[in-house]
């Protein structure tokens, strides 16, 4: 440790209100007033200082990592309140994690906490010809030209450098990085070509505060619960620890406390306020991880400068004799003194450094606001969901691959399309076997779905024709199923995971919600996550009651902007849906929800016991869907149509027998099978040539499908066509037969008409 003293007198300036002014003057004085030894000059190869692990190359170049990250802070909170930069939250104090930066390669998959300017700049040395300082300026004036995000977001990333921008909800990356550290790992076993070198380990960042959230701690448990069985999981997770969160103190001593002694999770300290001190401990940490292969957990001692945010004004809620305290644990001071003392830079030198920084950042960001600006709602969405039909169509309707299936499916005889006509979870499991032999880089996993084949036995025999490194079954998490989701699909792979119930989907809803989702929107289209979220959902469930097993919740996935959302009713649409999904993530690199009527799974009849009307004929491999296209059961009715999906299908065809013999209509049934998006024009175009229309949801009631449904009739000019809404109640559904008051039923639907009838 280098002795520091910190020379300043607490004059009245020091007591302003503007911390940021406050921090700026303090490097400047702490450097005139500076009095140490100065030593001989190292050379670029030396030691920094004595028994530092950092040569001066090394530290010279960190020090302008750390001086570019500082001034894009202050320049920052100059700007704001000219409207010039859009975002202050910064990264002074925490600069010493350019450390990391520089101790990894670009290569290495980074998930970054959002004071990761010290940590920026240094990774773009790794690719010469590369600007941080433009490209933060850009991202701070929330520029179309941007490079991170194109202006969504003021956000680290880089696609040449392998930082995946991350969103604001704290803590929410850490499962991803960590499946991402996985799927690096697991390449080799599927014989997966990486985007990245085999020995990669994944770098994830974090606040003290932040590791106390669920989502850190399902990480860190499903990390030592991966190396436990002494699993590889290359993940470097560095909790940057400024002993505090926004306005809360993490208790002294806290983070060392939890994680010294976790099994199966490596800890390592560094103090990253002090170059010299510090490198050779992050050192150890880095390499520790990338030839271990275990996750390794860097705790970096930090601090926090200027606030959390320009619009946090500390001084009102610290007393002074606190933030000076603070301000002087400042790690660019250490860093002058350091700098000073060893001899690399004179006083003039090094202020002269400071301030040639200081103009550079503001230049940028003058530059930076003289960009164009994202100004149409086209440029916003343009990278949320991209869609090439013609592509995703090709795709999904290519069999090249007769051979895999021959070998699958145990000889031309088994072909499934060979075969009788079968129920919706035989076929979805013929539909699995024929996607895993089509796509070698696509793994299913989940709950049980391996030996066992799920609970429902849909994905029986999966595991034993394409092996455990394919289909396999995960912790019980269902946070990190997702997460492992996204880390395989950033790796290049098409992920199938499986949600055991819809209820346990909405327990780790924001995998999808916030992060899954969002990639490509916040990365500008750079990054993408390609996967497809098999959930077992819905109501009528005769073996197994209540409401977690019978959630009939769609609301939480139709409002995710951009995500796909399939339900089919019969298992040759399954068969061919799933192939669309595939398609849409292999090419579009979409995230596709799919949700299996749990209750239809078995369902082999339609009117009567035995009448085997609710089996189809597999579709041959070459047959596939288009996005939106729903199924019409007798087209030329127009007395009744019906909108319906899932269970609603079947129920609505019995009901139809009932309405025509009792009514003497003809019915028409539309199955929309895709929720979102809705085919507007679809049903629109259904509407328009209907006397009467029911809608028949077996989701909830409020901001369910129906209300989309009804919404699109009438914006399609149907609005003065009679309409009847037949839907679940706003309510948990309750066990065995009381559940079917909340949910529509067959003769809800014959009332309705009924009801439509007598007008
Ligand atoms: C899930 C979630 N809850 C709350 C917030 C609001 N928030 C943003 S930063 C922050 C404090 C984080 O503190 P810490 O993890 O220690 O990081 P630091 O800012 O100190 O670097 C909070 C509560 C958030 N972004 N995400
Ligand atoms: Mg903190």
């Amino acid at each position: 440790m280098i002795a520091m003293s910190i020379p300043f007198t607490l004059s009245a300036r020091h007591k302003g209100f503007n911390r940021a002014e406050v921090v700026d003057q303090n490097f400047i004085e702490f450097v005139q007033l500076w009095q140490g030894d100065v030593r001989a000059t190292p050379r670029d190869s030396e030691a920094v200082l004595p028994g530092s692990a950092l040569d001066a190359r090394g530290f010279r170049e960190l020090l302008e990592s750390q001086l570019i990250s500082r001034h894009l802070d202050l320049m920052a909170r100059v700007l704001r309140v000219q409207n010039k930069v859009f975002y202050t939250i910064g990264s002074s104090g925490h600069e010493g994690n350019a450390m990391v930066a520089r101790l990894t390669r670009h290569t290495d998959p980074a998930f970054l906490h959002y004071r990761s300017g010290g940590f920026m700049a240094e990774r773009f040395r790794k690719i010469p010809g590369m600007d941080p300082v433009m490209d933060s300026a850009l991202s701070f004036a929330a520029s179309k030209d941007d490079p991170a995000s194109g202006g969504r977001h003021k956000v680290w990333g880089s696609k040449p450098l392998w930082v995946l921008p991350q969103t604001s909800t704290i803590a929410s990356h850490l499962p991803k990085a960590l499946g991402t550290a996985v799927a690096i790992e697991q390449a080799r076993r599927i014989g997966h070509v990486l985007p990245v070198p085999e020995d990669s380990i994944t770098i994830c960042s974090f606040g003290d505060a932040s590791s106390n959230h669920a989502t850190a701690q399902t990480a860190f448990n499903a990390a030592a619960w991966t190396a436990y069985q002494k699993l590889p999981a290359p993940v470097l997770f560095v909790c940057e620890d400024n002993g505090i969160g926004i306005s809360v103190k993490t208790p002294s001593g806290w983070i060392a406390n939890n994680y010294q002694h976790r099994a199966n999770l490596d800890y390592f300290f560094a103090d990253g306020l002090d170059l010299a001190e510090g490198y050779a401990q992050v050192r150890r940490a880095v390499e520790h991880c990338r030839t271990t292969r275990r996750p390794t957990f860097l705790h970096l001692k930090t601090t926090r400068v200027m606030g959390h945010a320009g619009t946090d004004f500390e001084i009102e809620w610290r007393s002074i004799e606190e933030l000076f305290a603070v301000e002087c644990s400042d790690p660019l001071l250490r860093s002058a003194g350091i700098a000073l003392a060893s001899g690399l830079y004179t006083k003039e030198q090094l202020l002269g450094l400071y301030e040639a920084t200081r103009q550079r950042c503001f230049a940028a960001a003058e530059e930076a606001d003289s960009r164009h600006r994202l100004t149409s709602l086209e440029d916003v969405m343009a990278p949320l969901a991209p869609y090439t039909p013609a592509a995703v169509k090709a795709e999904a309707e290519r069999a090249d691959y007769a051979d895999k299936r021959l070998a699958v499916f145990g000889g031309e005889a088994k072909l499934p399309e060979k075969l009788p006509p079968r129920h919706l979870a035989i076929q979805i499991g013929q539909a699995l076997h024929d996607l895993l032999a089509k796509y070698p880089e696509a793994l299913l996993f989940g709950e049980d779905v391996a030996q066992k084949g799920g609970v429902y036995t849909v994905t029986k025999g999966l595991n034993k024709t394409f092996k455990g490194s394919r289909v396999f079954n995960t912790l019980l998490d269902e946070t990190m199923i997702l997460g492992l989701a996204q880390g395989y699909a950033n790796m290049g792979m098409l992920p199938i995971p499986e949600i055991q119930y819809l209820a346990y989907f909405h327990n780790a809803c924001d995998q999808i919600r916030g992060e899954a989702a969002s990639l490509q929107f916040f990365s500008n289209g750079q990054y993408r996550n390609p996967l497809v979220m098999r959930i077992a959902s819905l109501g009528y469930q005769k073996g197994f009651g209540g409401h977690f097993h019978n959630d009939n919740s769609i609301t939480a996935l139709r409002d995710i902007p951009g995500l796909v959302v399939g339900c089919p009713s019969r298992g040759d649409d399954a068969a061919m849906m799933l192939r669309t999904l595939m398609a849409l993530a292999k090419v579009d690199g979409r995230v596709c929800a799919f949700l299996e009527p749990i209750a239809l799974y078995m369902t082999k009849d339609l009117y009567e016991a035995g009448d085997g009307q609710w089996q189809f004929d597999y579709p041959a491999p070459d047959q596939a869907m288009t996005l939106g296209e729903g199924r019409i059961y007798h087209e030329a009715a127009n007395d009744l149509v019906v909108f319906t999906f899932g269970n609603g299908v079947p129920m609505a065809l019995r009901a139809a027998r009932t309405i025509e013999k009792e009514l003497g209509w003809q019915v028409r049934v539309v199955d929309l099978r895709w929720l979102a998006p809705l085919n507007d024009a679809f049903i629109a175009a259904q509407a328009s040539s209907a006397k009467r229309i029911l809608v028949l949801d077996e989701g909830r009631k409020s901001a369910g499908v129906g209300e989309g449904v009804i919404t699109a009739i009438v914006e399609g000019g149907c609005g003065a066509t009679p309409l009847k809404r037949v839907v679940g109640a706003d309510t948990f559904t309750p066990l065995a037969g009381a559940a079917l008051l909340v949910l529509p039923g067959e003769a809800e639907v014959v009332a309705a008409a009924r009801e439509l009838a007598a007008g």
